[in-house]
């Protein structure tokens, strides 16, 4: 069964800076979809609870530079 986390990700300026989270998060196992708006410092994730925690998804996002919060 999927789950979904939405996340604030502070510090994205640009359009890349979205496409360089969204493919960190992609990379991860257990990850069904992550989309990432720049415009509203959002990121939405639907993953398998069974490979993947919203934990491990912050820190991956930390990871490529950008303070995130889990908040959904
Ligand atoms: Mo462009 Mo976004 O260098 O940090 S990827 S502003």
């Amino acid at each position: 069964s999927e789950t979904e986390a939405v996340f604030s990700v502070i510090g994205m300026t640009c359009s890349a800076c979205a496409g360089s989270v969204e493919k960190a998060i992609k990379r991860l196992p257990g990850i069904h979809e992550a989309v990432v708006d720049v415009l509203n410092n959002r990121a939405q994730v639907l993953f398998y609870p069974n490979f993947v925690n919203e934990e491990k998804i912050r820190e991956t996002i930390e990871d490529v530079g950008f303070e995130a919060s889990l908040i959904l």
